[in-house]
């Protein structure tokens, strides 16, 4: 699918068949099915954010056809509170060559780039549905079904009614989009276990969020993630950190050490705070995947709010909090469907 500035979100597909069927019952049907695998390289010294910018080799395995070299470059916008993906260029990928695969990873390393992932989509069913559009389910090694919704990007708002829209007859809840691209999900998959995560909250602006903050640091360590700032969500963390030492100068270098080493800082941004501010706009320069965690009652900063380089998830309550969290970060809970079944 290419569209003007493409914009496009993805979501999981719990039940495949349930999927179908609800496919089936709007009048859709399958124009083709196809299989290829993606091979991603990166710029030797210094990683793309993989969320922004690819060059891949599509290998095409069905239909058989010549092997691409693809850039793609894209933003996350945010629009009603609705997160998806458009396209720098107005037609979506570039393709910068074709022909064999061994060609085109001749390209490839002759740009200077290196392999990285390899993204295998097993099988694809690209279906028209009659006052819907055009979607992909596919099944992408690793992941699992996922559907991908694509509309004309022009204008950004247009764009984000018309997803909405798709979603909506789909039966799909905004929330359950996943903005990212599928090579930032695979890579998030391929990392060890224990990602390390820097967690920001309010200290000095006020700790009127501790408990909520212990729960997040729970939340994350439950699930394998190793936090690396857990002391913030402590009820005692000035007393803590005065035991520590309490040197103002040694934990601003330990904290800066710590956002160098992270793989993702999620940033509880509720309340203001000098602080997390700083540690947020410090990630964002040195490249860091950042989450930012706020009450849907509370007034953002427009550095923040209006900061395309933030994920920004709203939330009303702890238990509202948890379940977006555990989808933005790909860990589906066990006992809720993504897509409803019809
Ligand atoms: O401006 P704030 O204090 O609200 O900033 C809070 C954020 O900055 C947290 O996410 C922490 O990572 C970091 N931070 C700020 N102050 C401290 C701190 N002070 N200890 C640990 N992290 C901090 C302890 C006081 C000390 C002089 C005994």
């Amino acid at each position: 699918m290419t569209a003007p500035f493409e914009c496009e979100v993805r979501f999981l597909i719990d039940d495949v068949e349930a999927f179908r069927r609800r496919i089936a019952t709007l009048g859709g049907r399958v124009r083709f099915e196809y299989a290829f695998t993606d091979h991603y390289y990166r710029p030797p010294g210094g990683a793309w954010d993989p969320r922004t910018r690819a060059l891949r080799v599509r290998e095409h395995h069905r239909p058989a056809q010549p092997s691409e070299v693809l850039l793609t470059w894209t933003d996350v916008v945010q629009v009603n509170g609705l997160s998806f993906k458009r396209s720098r260029f107005p037609e979506g990928k570039v393709r910068l060559y074709a022909g064999s695969a061994d060609e085109c990873r001749t390209l490839a390393a002759g740009l200077g780039y290196d392999p990285w992932l390899v993204v295998r989509k097993k099988a694809g069913l690209f279906y028209d549905i009659p006052d819907v559009g055009e979607l992909v389910a596919e099944q992408v090694d690793g992941i699992g079904w996922m559907c991908e919704l694509e509309v004309e990007g022009q204008n950004p708002a247009t764009a984000a009614g018309a997803i909405l829209r798709k979603l909506g007859a789909l039966g799909v809840p905004a929330e359950a989009v996943i903005p990212e691209p599928v090579a930032a999900l695979v890579a998030a998959h391929l990392r060890p276990a224990a990602r390390k995560v820097y967690f920001c909250g309010s200290i000095h602006g006020g700790r009127s969020l501790q408990p909520l903050y212990a729960s997040i640091v729970d939340f994350l360590a439950q699930r394998g993630y190793d936090v690396l700032t857990s002391h913030v969500a402590a009820r005692d963390v000035i007393a803590e950190e005065q035991r520590e030492g309490g040197d103002a100068a040694q934990i601003y270098e330990r904290d800066i050490r710590w956002l160098l080493e992270c793989d993702l800082v999620i940033a509880e941004v509720s309340i203001p705070s000098l602080g997390v501010g700083v540690e947020v706009a410090t990630a964002q320069h040195l490249g860091k995947s950042i989450i930012c965690l706020c009450r849907t009652d509370v007034a953002l900063s427009a550095m923040i709010e209006g900061n395309p380089g933030l994920r920004v998830i709203r939330y009303g309550d702890e238990g509202e909090l948890m379940s977006l969290l555990e989808r933005r970060l790909g860990m589906p809970s066990r006992n809720q469907s993504q897509v409803p079944s019809p």
